[in-house]
């Protein structure tokens, strides 16, 4: 029983407070039945969502020590996940961790910005490099803006159009991973979707969300998380998709319905029960 858990190699900040990377990936993993290994690349008072001077130190140094040891150990690692980045030394190491597991599954959430825009963090150096580490990976889970970064081109001013968004799956699929999935997608008819992309079927399909008009630090991550938790307890890509907007929906309504500080980030606290049951809440579709 116990050989059967899987074990992912998370490599990620830790941002205390304001509810996003480690501080979330980890509990959702960890109600999936998913074993996560942090390799955290920087500690951080806050996420850097408008919360004031952010206390940050740097763990770049970490991650190579910290591969070593590993493979020292003979441990193996399921999956290598990679978010959010500060600098080009931390995608190196994304790519060192890619290298030393091969068999691994490697999941890249190219963290580079929202709403259009870049994090503060994110210079054009490391949004440069970013192309090369979702290149290098399986699967990706860019939001619109980081899928703009990737593709060099503009940020769409109103909604997308599924052929629209069919196009730019492919094009991403075209740099390397074989499943793509853009988040948050405003599409023309109206409706949020998930669209994700299984290269080599050449399939496409989408999951959909229903609009909340707030938006909240960390939802990119946990979809991220959830999907691969999904993946690696054998879920196909439909369904992982299913299952991860379903239980990002959950928390943006449950939060929603508090009216907490969208800062904050989404109660987790609150729906991450609904993880450790194998339920699914709502459906997918061809895109
Ligand atoms: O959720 C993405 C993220 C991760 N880590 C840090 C961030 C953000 C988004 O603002 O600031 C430090």
């Amino acid at each position: 029983m116990l050989n059967s858990l899987s074990r992912v190699a998370a490599i990620h900040d830790l941002s205390g407070f304001g509810r996003c990377s480690l501080s979330v990936i980890m509990p959702a993993l960890s109600a999936m039945g998913v074993q996560t290994v942090a390799v955290p690349t920087a500690i951080l008072s806050t996420h850097t969502g408008g919360m004031g001077d952010v206390v940050l130190r740097d763990l770049t140094d970490y991650a190579a020590g910290a591969l070593a040891h590993y493979k020292k150990l003979g441990l193996d690692f399921d999956c290598i996940y990679s978010g959010f980045l500060s600098n080009e030394a931390q995608i190196d190491h994304c790519l060192e961790f890619f290298a030393a597991y091969p068999d691994a599954l490697h999941v890249a959430d190219p963290v580079m910005g929202d709403h259009g825009k870049p994090y503060r963090t994110c210079t054009a150096a490391i949004r440069g490099r970013m192309r090369e580490l979702a290149r290098a990976a399986h699967i990706i889970t860019p939001n619109l803006t980081e899928v703009c970064f990737l593709l060099g081109i503009d940020y769409p001013q109103g909604p997308v159009t599924a052929s629209q968004a069919k196009s730019m799956l492919a094009r991403l699929g075209e740099l390397g991973p074989r499943q793509v999935v853009i988040t948050g997608l405003s599409l023309a008819s109206g409706e949020i979707a998930n669209a994700g992309y299984d290269r080599e079927r050449g399939a496409y399909w989408r999951a959909d969300s229903q609009y909340v008009p707030v938006s909240y630090p960390g939802t990119g991550d946990l979809f991220a998380a959830v999907l691969t938790g999904a993946l690696l307890s054998g879920d196909s890509l439909p369904l992982a998709m299913a299952r991860a907007t379903a239980f990002v929906q959950l928390c943006i309504k449950t939060t929603y319905g508090y009216g907490t500080d969208p800062r904050h980030g989404v109660l987790l606290e609150k729906s991450l029960p609904w993880l450790t049951q194998n339920e699914i809440l709502t459906g997918y579709r061809s895109l």
